[in-house]
C-alpha cells in the first residue's frame, strides 16, 4: 500500500493525478502547507525537507515529483505510462527535470522570494521575474519539450499530470495559456480524463 504526502492545491496533484490513472491502491495523507503542517516534526520523520509531496512505499520514502511520478509509473506496468526505450526514458527525466528544476522553480520565486534573500528589495525583484520566467519556461515547453498531443508524443506518460501543473503555476500568476495551444491542448485534455478530476477533487479544486 501507498500513502501519498499531499497539500491540497500543491505540486502533489501531479502524483495523486497519476495514483488514479495507474489504479494504484494507496491512501492519501494531507499535511495543510496552510498551517505550517510540513515543518511539523511528525512530518519531518517522514521528509526531512519539509516539502511535498512524499510517498511511503514498501521499500521507503521517495521525495521529488520526478522520483515520485517514475517510481508510481514504473510500479503499475500495465497502465503502460513509463516510456519504453531507454532514450524515451532519458527524455522523460530530462522533460520532468526541467518542471522541476526550472518551472517549479520559477514559480516558488513568487510565494518563497525569501528562500533566496533577505532584502526586501531582492526578494521584490526576485518576485517580479516570476512572470516573465513562466511565459519563457511555456515558450520553451511549446516550441521546443513538448512531443505531441502528449508530454512525450501520441502517448500519455507519467509525465503529463507533471506537465498539467504549468497551466496551474502560470494561474496563480494571472497567465493564461491562450499564447500557447499546444499546452492548452494539452491542460483541456488533461481536464478530460476521469483521474484529472478525481485528484482536482481530492484537492479541493473541482
Ligand atoms: N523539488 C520538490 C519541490 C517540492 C516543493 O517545494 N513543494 C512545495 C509545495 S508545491 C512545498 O512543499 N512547499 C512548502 C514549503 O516550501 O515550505 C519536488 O519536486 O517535489
Amino acid at each position: 500500500m501507498l500513502t501519498l504526502y499531499f497539500s491540497k492545491g500543491s505540486s502533489a496533484l501531479a502524483a495523486h493525478i497519476l495514483l488514479h490513472e495507474v489504479g494504484a491502491s494507496f491512501e492519501s495523507c494531507e499535511v495543510p502547507i496552510a498551517s505550517g503542517a510540513q515543518k511539523a516534526p511528525e512530518y519531518i520523520a517522514i521528509n526531512p525537507k519539509g516539502r511535498l509531496p512524499a510517498l511511503r512505499t514498501g521499500a521507503g520514502i521517495i521525495t521529488e515529483n520526478p522520483a515520485i511520478l517514475e517510481f508510481i509509473a514504473a510500479q503499475h506496468p500495465k497502465a503502460g505510462l513509463l516510456p519504453e526505450t531507454t532514450f524515451q526514458q532519458a527524455q522523460a527525466r530530462s522533460l520532468c527535470a526541467y518542471l522541476c528544476s526550472t518551472v517549479h522553480v520559477a514559480f516558488a520565486h513568487g510565494k518563497r522570494a525569501a528562500r533566496w534573500a533577505d532584502d526586501p528589495a531582492a526578494q521584490k525583484a526576485m518576485q517580479a521575474r516570476v512572470r516573465p520566467n513562466l511565459l519563457d519556461c511555456a515558450e520553451m515547453l511549446e516550441q521546443n519539450l513538448m512531443q505531441g498531443e502528449w508530454a512525450l508524443g501520441d502517448h500519455y506518460s507519467y509525465c503529463d499530470p507533471y506537465l498539467f501543473l504549468v497551466g496551474r503555476w502560470m494561474a496563480a500568476h494571472d497567465l493564461s495559456l491562450d499564447p500557447f495551444p499546444a499546452l492548452e491542448t494539452h491542460a483541456q485534455a488533461m481536464l478530460r480524463r476521469p483521474a484529472t478530476q478525481i485528484a482536482l477533487e481530492a484537492h479541493g479544486l473541482s
